[in-house]
């Protein structure tokens, strides 16, 4: 039996979406700073028989028989974790980002306390308290902002703090440029007695490889997802350091009964031997340079950038990740910036700026990093091309501007995917960026 045909043979329409979606990872430049390419060994475990088994519990206190490779290979990834991130505690269970931070919710508050995150359109995360989100709706969320420099006010952190006396605090972001200021966060919640919780997702990659300050030191729990700049399979992992036991001897037990049986019920075992694997392979001096690279590409592109005429929140970045602040050209436009440059093979998100004029579905910015370029192997040089190049798409598309009036707002967009389809500048930008993606091939041999 030839496993590399059977999904063909089966379904070949599921094939072919894979097959397409597989043409489009490997013909694009993908700059949305939450994704990665993960490795090939990473996708076999991914695509192992673990998924065939239950195993509700933890290690050695399973509720199904037959877990004795299970346990074999949730121990190899808590060990690994504990490791690596240097910390007494790890779970590596939750199914990904959100079920953790709910998880940590879950583990240390009761419904209705007190907690303080980020706001979402300042560069927070939806689960550290956003209304939409069950985390600001069970609890009573108090968010705050960053200063209309692009940096987190902390004068308003530590006085809302004091008013508020919250039970958690999250120090962790999506959309925040700059190095995450663990300590100061640290000593405001010391202050307050609060449990400070850091959500390192999107640096966590950086953080192994001393691109990024570790929370460790600082904080009483870590949570990450394993498919960002860890590049892992989708998953997440939930850590309790040595300062969170002193604070609370009980917090690894609460935070693994939060998970299990809290909120979850069998682990992901596939996803738990993926997550092992990509903490094998992070611990490799090959990581520590990867992680290093991420930033110095991510640099080297802000450079461009502005260099091109384009405004950076911030002025520049300190991580992989860069927000360019498009209000010079008009407000809510983002969309049509995403759009432009999808049409040239380069992928990154609309985001909100701080203080976005416009709308998170309509906002003024847009999100774009260097982990995923620099799997590829791409390096300064390539940043410097794709600063250009972005550069040129803004600059073609940034007169488009959403209708005030919300009923020509359809009929809008399409004539601008029509113009932007024909447009000489994002074709010829279309055809360099393919050139540039065959110079760096991804998944050479997979088919
Ligand atoms: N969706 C992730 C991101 O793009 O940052 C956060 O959950």
């Amino acid at each position: 039996m030839d496993w590399t045909k059977i999904l063909k043979e089966v379904d070949p329409e599921t094939y072919e979406t894979v097959q397409n979606e597989l043409d489009r990872q490997r013909n694009g430049l993908e700059m949305i700073p939450s994704e990665n390419f993960t490795s090939p060994a990473v996708l076999q475990a991914m695509g192992s028989i673990l998924t065939n088994k239950y195993s509700e519990g933890y290690p050695g206190k399973r509720y199904y028989g037959g877990n004795q490779f299970i346990d074999v290979v949730e121990k190899l990834a808590i060990e690994r974790a504990k490791k690596l991130f240097g910390v007494p505690h790890a779970n590596v269970q939750p199914y990904s980002g959100s079920p953790a931070n709910l998880a940590v919710h879950v583990a240390v508050c009761q419904p209705g306390d007190v907690t303080m995150g980020l706001e979402l359109t300042h560069g927070g995360h939806l689960t550290h308290g956003w209304k939409t989100s069950a985390t600001g709706q069970l609890w009573k969320s108090v968010q705050y902002h960053v200063k209309p420099d692009g940096y987190i006010d902390f004068d308003e952190v530590r006085k809302l703090a004091q008013e508020n006396k919250p039970k958690l605090i999250w120090v962790g972001f999506t959309a925040y440029p700059r190095e995450f200021p663990f300590e100061e966060f640290s000593k405001i919640a010391d202050e307050v007695g609060a449990y400070l919780a850091a959500d390192i997702s999107h640096i966590s990659g950086l953080v192994i490889s001393g691109a990024h300050k570790s929370p460790v030191p600082y904080v009483h729990i870590v949570t990450t997802t394993t498919h960002k700049t860890l590049r892992g399979p989708r998953g997440a992992i939930i850590m309790v350091t040595q300062k969170g036991l002193d604070k609370d001897p009980e917090l690894a037990d609460k935070v693994d009964k939060a998970v299990f049986p809290g909120l979850q019920g069998g682990p992901h075992d596939h996803t738990t031997a993926g997550i092992a694997v990509a903490l094998l392979e992070a611990s490799k001096p090959e990581f520590k340079e990867y992680g290093q690279q991420i930033v110095r590409n991510a640099k080297s592109l802000a450079e461009e950038l502005m260099n091109n005429g384009l405004k950076l929140v911030t002025n520049g970045t300190d991580t992989h990740l860069m927000l360019i602040d498009l209000t010079p050209f008009g407000k809510g436009n983002g969309v049509f910036i995403q759009d432009a440059l999808e049409t040239a093979g380069i992928t990154l998100n609309k985001n909100t700026i701080p203080n976005d004029p416009s709308s998170p579905f309509y906002p003024s910015g847009v999100r774009l990093g260097t982990p995923a370029l620099t799997t590829r192997g791409m390096k300064e040089n390539e940043m410097k091309i794709i600063g250009k190049l972005i550069s040129q798409v803004v600059h073609t598309a940034k007169d488009y501007h959403l209708p005030e009036n919300k009923d020509e707002r359809a009929e809008y967009l399409k004539k601008f995917r029509e113009e932007i389809k024909n447009n000489g500048t994002v074709k010829s930008v279309r055809e360099k960026v393919f050139e540039l993606c065959k110079q760096f091939p991804l998944y050479p041999g997979l088919q």
